[in-house]
C-alpha cells in the first residue's frame, strides 16, 4: 500500500497533476494552497554552499580503539576497546558544488565522533600541512584560488602570484602539484588532522599530538590525463565510488595513528610544532596506532545528513584541546560562524550534528528552528538556586599552555630548522620517486606555461629553485620558451597609426 500524498502539515492533497482552476481551461485560483506550498517550498530548497569545500560526499561509520593511548589522554573515545559512532565527509577545496570531483586539489577529510562526552570533530585534509600559517590570510588565499572579479574565471597568474608571494605555501603546493593532488578515490587516500592538538591524561599531564589516518585501501592516485577525462565524463566520480562501495558492503577503513610530543618538548623542538606548514618527522615522533575507523552506512538523505553536516575544530571533548596554532585558533571562530550562517542558529539540533551519545544541558534557548529544549522547571539562567545545570571544570577536562608577551602582529619565531622550503625539498627529493618526480615536473611545466606575467613567472622559477635547485633549473629550461613566445605574441607589433 503506497502512502497518500500530504501537505507539509500532513493533510491529504487532491492532485500532483492539476492546479485548481475555474473550469478545466480557466483561471488558476491563488487559494490553491498545495500549489502555493509546493512552489514556495521549491524556491527554498537550497542553502548557501560551503564557501570552501563545497563539493563533497560522506557516510557513517564506527571507530574502534585497538591500542592503548590512555597514558596520553583521558578522552572516552580513545580508551582501550571504545567503539564510537561517526560520520565522515570528504570534499575538494576550491570547486563549487557542481564542480568535478577529479580536478587537482587538496581533499577535505572530516570526521565527527559521537562520543559519550559530546561530539568530537577532526576536520583535516588528505595532506599533513597547509598553504598558510596565519588565518588572517585565508580569505586572500581562497580568493586567489577561485575566480577573477571581472571575468569570473580561474586564473593561473592569480594563483601563482599569491603562492610565490607567500613562500610558506611551498610544502603544501608540493603536495598539491604531486600525486596527492589526484587521488583515485576518497577511499584510497590518507587523512590528517594537520594541526597540532593537545591531549590531557587522567593525571592532568599534557601532550602535543598529531593525527594520521592510513587508508587500508592503500594510497592510489590517477594521472592528470585520466583525471581530466573523468572530470568530463562523471563530475561525481568520488561521490559515486564511495556510495557504491558501501552499498556493495565493501566498507573502506583507515587505521588511526598519533604522534605524541611531550609537552615541554613543544618549547624547544627544531621545527615550530604549532606551524601547520610543517610536519614532525616520524623518526623524531613515531606513529602510535590507536584504532580503526570504518565507513559502513550510506546517508539516507544527502542534503539532510551530508550537506547540512557541520564539522568544526571547536568541537572538542574532555581530554582533548587545541594548541597555540594561529590557524587552528582562527578556525575555532570561523566554522561555527559559517554553520550558523549556512544552516541556521540551531544547526547543532539537526540530527547529524547533535550529540548521539551525550546529553545537552545548557542555558541557550530559542532561535530559528529550535525544537530541543529544557524542562519547564529548568531555570533559564546561571547561577540559579533551582537545580539548573552547573559548569564543572574537572569534568570539562580542558587543556592549557603558557603564553605571555606584548600583543603584537608578527610572524612566529623561527626554530633552529624552520624554513619555508626545507620540508618541501625533503618531500620532493626523498619521498617522490623518479616516476613521481617526472609527473611533478610535467604538472609544474603545465602550470608555468599557463602563467602570462613574466614577473610572476620569474618568481615561479625562484620559488621552485628554492625548493630544489635541479627542479628549478629543469623548469626554467622547459617553461620559458612557451611563455616568452606568448609574451612576444602579446606585444603590439606597431602602433598601426
Ligand atoms: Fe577550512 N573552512 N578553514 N580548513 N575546512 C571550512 O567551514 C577556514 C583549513 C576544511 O566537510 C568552512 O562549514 C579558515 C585548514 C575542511 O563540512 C569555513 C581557515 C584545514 C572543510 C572554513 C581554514 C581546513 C572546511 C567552509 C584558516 C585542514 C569542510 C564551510 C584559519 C586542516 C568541512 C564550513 C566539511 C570548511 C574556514 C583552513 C579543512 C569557511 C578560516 C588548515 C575539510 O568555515
Amino acid at each position: 500500500m503506497t502512502d497518500f500524498t500530504t501537505t507539509q502539515t500532513g493533510s491529504p492533497v487532491p492532485s500532483d497533476d492539476h492546479s485548481l482552476t475555474t473550469g478545466p481551461d480557466g483561471t488558476t485560483a491563488l487559494h490553491d494552497r498545495y500549489l502555493v506550498e509546493k512552489l514556495a517550498q521549491f524556491n527554498r530548497e537550497r542553502i548557501p554552499e560551503r564557501i570552501v569545500h563545497a563539493k563533497g560526499g560522506g557516510a557513517f561509520g564506527t571507530f574502534e580503539v585497538t591500542g592503548d593511548v590512555s597514558a596520553y589522554t583521558r578522552a572516552a573515545l580513545f580508551q582501550p576497546g571504545a567503539v564510537t559512532e561517526t560520520v565522515q565527509r570528504f570534499s575538494s577545496v576550491a570547486g563549487e558544488q557542481g564542480s568535478p570531483d577529479t580536478w587537482r586539489d587538496v581533499r577535505g577529510f572530516s570526521v565527527k565522533f559521537y562520543t559519550t562526552e559530546g561530539n568530537y570533530d577532526i576536520v583535516g585534509n588528505n595532506t599533513p600541512v597547509f598553504f598558510i600559517r596565519d588565518g588572517i590570510k585565508f580569505p586572500d588565499f581562497i580568493h586567489s584560488q577561485k575566480r577573477l572579479p571581472g571575468s569570473g574565471l580561474r586564473d593561473a597568474d592569480m594563483q601563482w602570484d599569491f603562492w610565490t608571494l607567500s613562500p610558506e605555501s611551498a610544502h603544501q603546493v608540493t603536495y598539491l602539484m604531486g600525486d596527492r593532488g589526484l587521488p583515485r578515490s576518497w577511499r584510497e587516500m590518507p587523512g590528517f588532522g594537520s594541526h597540532t592538538y593537545q591531549w590531557i591524561n587522567a593525571e592532568g599531564e599534557r601532550f602535543w599530538v598529531q593525527y594520521h589516518f592510513k587508508s587500508n585501501q592503500g594510497n592510489v592516485e590517477m594521472t592528470a590525463d585520466v583525471a581530466e577525462q573523468i572530470a568530463g565524463a562523471d563530475a561525481d566520480h568520488y561521490r559515486r565510488d564511495l556510495y557504491e562501495a558501501i552499498d556493495e558492503g565493501n566498507f573502506p577503513s583507515w587505521d588511526v595513528f598519533v604522534q605524541i610530543m611531550p609537552y615541554e618538548e613543544g618549547k624547544t623542538y627544531r621545527f615550530n610544532p604549532f606551524d601547520i606548514t610543517k610536519v614532525w618527522p616520524h623518526a623524531d615522533y613515531p606513529l602510535i596506532k590507536v584504532g580503526t575507523h570504518t565507513l559502513n552506512r550510506n546517508p539516507q538523505n544527502f542534503f539532510a545528513e551530508i550537506e547540512q553536516a557541520a564539522f568544526s575544530p571547536a568541537n572538542t571533548v574532555p581530554g582533548i584541546d587545541l594548541s597555540p596554532d594561529k590557524m587552528l585558533m582562527a578556525r575555532v571562530f570561523s566554522y561555527p560562524d559559517a554553520q550558523r550562517y549556512r544552516v541556521g542558529a540551531n544547526y547543532n539540533q539537526i540530527p547529524v550534528n547533535s550529540p548521539h551519545a551525550a546529553p545537552v544541558h545548557n542555558y541557550s534557548q530559542d532561535g530559528a528552528g529550535r525544537h530541543g529544549f529544557n524542562s519547564p522547571t529548568t531555570p533559564v539562567y546561571a547561577p540559579n538556586s533551582f537545580g539548573g545545570p552547573v559548569a564543572d571544570e574537572a569534568r570539562a577536562g580542558m587543556g592549557s599552555w603558557e603564553n605571555d608577551g606584548e600583543l603584537t602582529r608578527a610572524a612566529a619565531t623561527l626554530r633552529s630548522e624552520d624554513s619555508d622550503f626545507g620540508q618541501a625539498g625533503t618531500l620532493y627529493r626523498e619521498v617522490y620517486d623518479d616516476a613521481a618526480k617526472a609527473r611533478f615536473l610535467d604538472t609544474l611545466t603545465g602550470q608555468g606555461d599557463s602563467i602570462t606575467s613574466l614577473a610572476i613567472l620569474e618568481r615561479f622559477f625562484w620559488y621552485w629553485t628554492s625548493v630544489d635547485e635541479n627542479l628549478g633549473a629543469a623548469l626554467r629550461e622547459r617553461v620559458g620558451s612557451t611563455v616568452e613566445s606568448a609574451a612576444a605574441a602579446a606585444e603590439p607589433v606597431g602602433t598601426g597609426a
